[in-house]
Parts: structure tokens; C-alpha cells; sequence
């Protein structure tokens, strides 16, 4: 008895291995899951539920055998892919989730998030995030053609990346201020995220308790899981991704 959790896996079309090893991970590790999160940033960017690409086809059908199967399949938006919809849930079974999720692991409250929200210092982009978020926005863009689309994305995603490079890593790391407050806001002892693409555990005291925050791995050159049983153990794999998948 086991849940899965992974994130900021950047799947793209212009990564073709990258779509392999998730097929791979879903066929062979989701079946024995009682469920399976994704925490945002599964894709390198989702432009629209309706991406008529063979890409887009193929990863929505992985997870349908997936939930078919009978694995739930939760997922939390990243800051690439806010705009997975409500029509990508229906084709695909799987349930999209608040940004910020509490759920009960075999009987253990557990705070969920992507966790780009939690980097309070990164004020130019939290001011993008905000924009970008805006309801008006984001249906006046639904309406643009797809080609359109992806042209605007690929300008904005040039700009944004120059100005990325202008950040120190400090302030693209998680605020701890923020994270006691929304553990103590939510009640919570364990909180798990990604975003960051600093996989590790993370133990600290704050209002007179133990807290732990786990920090997902991005998929690159190596695929993340973390896995967490029902005996309240968890632990956090990695595995080359050239050793992962039968290619
Ligand atoms: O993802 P990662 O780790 O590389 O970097 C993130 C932050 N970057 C982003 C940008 C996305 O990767 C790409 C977004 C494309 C958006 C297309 C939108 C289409 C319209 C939608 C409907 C309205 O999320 C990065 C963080 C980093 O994580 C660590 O936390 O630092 O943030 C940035 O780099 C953002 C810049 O700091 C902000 C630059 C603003 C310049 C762009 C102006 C365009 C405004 C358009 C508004 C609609
Ligand atoms: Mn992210």
C-alpha cells in the first residue's frame, strides 16, 4: 500500500525520452499505487486542453489507462502548465486539485503544493504569476488560434528566461517564514512540493513541533519519486533516466 508523488517533469515534444520514461513510470509503478500525484509542472508548457499535437494525444492517453485502471490521478497546477484545464481532467480521469491541497495519507494530514508560491522573494515573478493568473486574461488568450498561441508563449518564455538568469539562487529557493505559516495555517506536520528542483528532506522545529517539508525532484537527467506507505514511511528515489526505461 503505497502513493506515488512526482513533479517537474517538463514533458515537450522536443523531449521524446522524457515522454518514454513517464510512459514507462505509469505502466509499470502507478498500477500498485493507491493513488498518484502529480505536483505541477508535468509539462515544459500546456498551452491549451485543446493541443491538437500526437504529444499532447499520447500523454492524455497514458493517464486514461491509468485512472481506467483504477489509479486515482491527482494533479496540482505548476507555474508551466496553470493552464491544464477542466476538459484535460474529463479525457483524462485525472481530478485537478487547489493550489494548495490538504490530503489524508493513511490517516496522516499532509499539505500539498506546487511550491512556486512559497518563494516569497521572487517578487518580479510572483508580479508575473499574478498577471498571468488573471481570469480576463487567460480567456481572452483561450480564444487566440493555436499556432498564435504558441508564438506568444515562446516570446514570453524568451523574455522570462533572460530574466531568470539576472536572479540569484537564494531568492528562487522557498521562503522558510512562508512555509511555517501556511504549515501552521493548514494544521499540518508534513508538507511536500516542488518547483524548486532541490530534492530533499527537510526537518525543522517550529511552533514547538517537529515539521518536515519534502522537496521533489525535477526529471532531467534523472526521474524523482517520492513514495509514502501506509505505515507513514516515505522515501524519495532517483534513478538515471538513461537506466530507467526499456528504450
Ligand atoms: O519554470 P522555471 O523554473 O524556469 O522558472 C520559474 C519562473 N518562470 C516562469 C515562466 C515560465 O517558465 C514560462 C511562462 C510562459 C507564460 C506564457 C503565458 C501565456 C499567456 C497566459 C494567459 C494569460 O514561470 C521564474 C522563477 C523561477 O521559476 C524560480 O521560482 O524565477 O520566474 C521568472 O523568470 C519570471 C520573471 O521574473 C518575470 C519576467 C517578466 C517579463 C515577461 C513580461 C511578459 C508579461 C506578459 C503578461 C501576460
Ligand atoms: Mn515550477
Amino acid at each position: 500500500m503505497q502513493t506515488l508523488f512526482i513533479s517537474d517533469l517538463h514533458l515537450s515534444p522536443e523531449h521524446p525520452e522524457l515522454t518514454t520514461a513517464f510512459k514507462h513510470f505509469l505502466h509499470h509503478k502507478a498500477p500498485h499505487a493507491d493513488a498518484l500525484y502529480i505536483l505541477g509542472d508535468l509539462f515544459d508548457f500546456w498551452i491549451d486542453d485543446k493541443d491538437p499535437t500526437d504529444f499532447a494525444r499520447e500523454i492524455k492517453t497514458a493517464l486514461r489507462e491509468v485512472t481506467l485502471n483504477g489509479t486515482p490521478c491527482y494533479f496540482i497546477h505548476g507555474n508551466r502548465d496553470f493552464l491544464v484545464g477542466k476538459r484535460f481532467s474529463r479525457e483524462t480521469g485525472v481530478t485537478l486539485l487547489d493550489e494548495k491541497a490538504v490530503v489524508t495519507l493513511y490517516g496522516r494530514r499532509v499539505l500539498i503544493m506546487h511550491g512556486d508560491t512559497l518563494c516569497l522573494d521572487d517578487v518580479r515573478y510572483l508580479q508575473f504569476r499574478e498577471k498571468v493568473h488573471q481570469p480576463w486574461r487567460q480567456s481572452l488568450f483561450r480564444l487566440l488560434p493555436f499556432g498564435l498561441k504558441q508564438k506568444i508563449v515562446s516570446k514570453i518564455q524568451s523574455n522570462t528566461r533572460q530574466d531568470k538568469q539576472n536572479k540569484s539562487l537564494d531568492i528562487m529557493d522557498v521562503s522558510q517564514a512562508e512555509v511555517e505559516r501556511v504549515m501552521d495555517e493548514q494544521q499540518v506536520s508534513l508538507l511536500i512540493h516542488g518547483h524548486t528542483h532541490r530534492p530533499d528532506i527537510h526537518s525543522f522545529q517550529s511552533s514547538d513541533s517537529e515539521k518536515i517539508r519534502v522537496v521533489l525532484g525535477d526529471w532531467g537527467k534523472e526521474i524523482s519519486v517520492l513514495t509514502y506507505d501506509d505505515q507513514g514511511h516515505y522515501h524519495l528515489d532517483h534513478q538515471l533516466l538513461s537506466e530507467y526505461s526499456g528504450k
